[in-house]
């Protein structure tokens, strides 16, 4: 169905090269394991982050039960006493300045509602976490350890969900807020760009700081120093104001609302009623809730005129109109409507991200092809990223999509059998960028390849 054969044309040499891809991507999550969880890459992210770690677990699902399960324990072991899951759980065994902005920039355990015994961030990343969950307990092997890995996870992930829908709805529309480009996990993405210049720093209020990322990594495929300074200062600000979400919703210019992060919200509450009916417990209120976020994203995020979902900047009162991949992320939504899943499937095989057959080129770029922002390296700025591919896919295929669904699984694999398990693609050409051997990257490819077997 993926189109794993069509590849090669010939069925049995394509079973091979599937077998060989599947051994190379386990290689790159054994290389990448530090102990308890997974690092997205050992160069440039040498500790564990939110989302990464959610993509890693499923993918490790397939083979290895007990490192997909303390994966997503150990980042939890980092949950705030306020329900929120940080974007990266620091690993005291790295030099603090391996990464900018490490331990010594967050200072999490100066705020009481942080961890007692683990260094954090105190941002948060889309929440895949309660649907990575359920898939990991489903391919269990051992159904009473699954079932004691359910009950650990339960009460976290129910504190999870409600920190989204409780400290981040300033304006009460029953959908979550991101308040940095960090949270989204499409930092650098244009859907930012209408809210980020917007933003003056003021004098003085920009901590000196030097950037990590450019020691491994090119410059070209990074986010400008412009972007750079306007994400230190949001987090800064944060900090500043001791992560106090009120406080910080309202004075922040950066308060967005997006398809990502609530198209998520919604497939995991649903995970969520599934685990509490594996439970015992009571589905309804997390059904409820994924049916509250999908009226209201309809309400908020849906401009009829474009037919399309974006996401809205609350502090600007308006929509941003840039055409990403965020806006297909609301197929995750299983209830999404039909007229919903026409508009995503016209865009999404529209030439500005699916161009001519003729044309070489892969799915899914993560930016309109022909748009003024449009980068083929730059980081979020219209490369294909494994994990956007994946959600798509996931999406697709839920919506009985599968022609297109195929089209993009078939370029997730040709583009790692390319160029190797890199960060992300050069959308035309194929060729791979920012670190190599990236976990989520070969964690998604064992999800492709085993769900695609006969
Ligand atoms: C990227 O984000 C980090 C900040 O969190 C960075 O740029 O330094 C994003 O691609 C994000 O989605 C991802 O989780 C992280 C680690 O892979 O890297």
């Amino acid at each position: 169905m993926i189109g794993l054969a069509s590849a090669s044309g010939d069925g049995r040499a394509s079973e091979i090269a599937g077998s060989e891809l599947l051994e190379a991507a386990k290689a790159v999550l054994d290389a990448n394991w530090v102990g308890r969880s997974t690092v997205p890459s050992r160069d440039l992210y040498p500790h564990q982050w939110s989302w990464d770690s959610a993509f890693v677990a499923i993918g490790r699902s397939w083979y290895d039960q007990e490192r997909a399960q303390a994966e997503l324990e150990s980042l939890f072991a980092g949950q705030w006493s306020d329900g929120r899951v940080p974007h990266i759980v620091f690993n005291p065994d790295v030099p603090a300045d391996a990464y900018f902005p490490g331990p010594t920039f967050w200072r999490s355990s100066d705020v009481p509602d942080s961890p007692v015994r683990l260094e954090t961030s105190g941002l948060v990343q889309p929440p895949l976490h309660a649907w990575a969950v359920l898939e990991v307990h489903d391919r269990a092997s051992d159904p009473s350890a699954a079932r004691a890995f359910l009950e650990r996870m339960y009460p976290k992930l129910v504190a999870w969900h409600r920190y989204l829908l409780e400290h981040r709805d300033p304006e009460r529309i029953g959908l979550a807020a991101i308040l940095h480009p960090w949270e989204s996990g499409l930092d650098n993405s244009p859907a930012w760009e209408d809210a980020l210049r917007h933003i003056d720093i003021p004098a003085g209020l920009l901590p000196a700081y030097e950037r990590r990322d450019l020691v491994n990594a090119d410059p070209a495929d990074r986010p400008t120093d412009a972007a750079y300074d306007r994400f230190v200062y949001l987090a800064d600000a944060y900090r500043g104001g001791r992560y106090d979400d009120g406080r910080i919703c309202r004075m922040s210019p950066f308060v967005i609302v997006g398809p990502l992060v609530n198209a998520l919200l919604i497939r995991s509450s649903l995970a969520l009623a599934a685990i509490a009916e594996l439970l015992g417990d009571d589905p309804e209120p997390h059904r409820g809730a994924a049916s509250a976020i999908r009226h209201a994203m309809k309400e908020h995020l849906w401009d009829p005129q474009h037919a399309r979902y974006y996401s809205p900047n609350l502090k600007r009162g308006q929509l941003m109109r840039e055409a990403s991949i965020l806006s297909f992320m609301p197929l995750l939504d299983p209830g999404l409507s039909a007229q919903g899943v026409q508009a995503i499937v016209r865009d999404l095989s529209a030439p500005c991200f699916h161009p001519p057959e003729a044309a070489q080129h892969y799915l899914v770029p993560s930016y309109d092809l022909t748009g003024e922002l449009f980068d083929p390296r730059r980081y979020w700025r219209g490369p294909v990223w494994i994990n956007t591919d994946w959600l798509v896919w996931r999406g697709l295929l839920q919506h009985g999509q599968v022609d297109l669904a195929a089209h993009v699984a078939d370029s997730t694999i040709e583009l790692v059998r390319r160029s190797g398990f890199r960060e992300y693609f050069d959308p035309f050409s194929g060729a791979g960028y920012g670190s190599g051997d990236f976990a989520w990257t070969a964690a998604l490819v064992i999800d492709v390849i085993e769900r695609g077997r006969p």
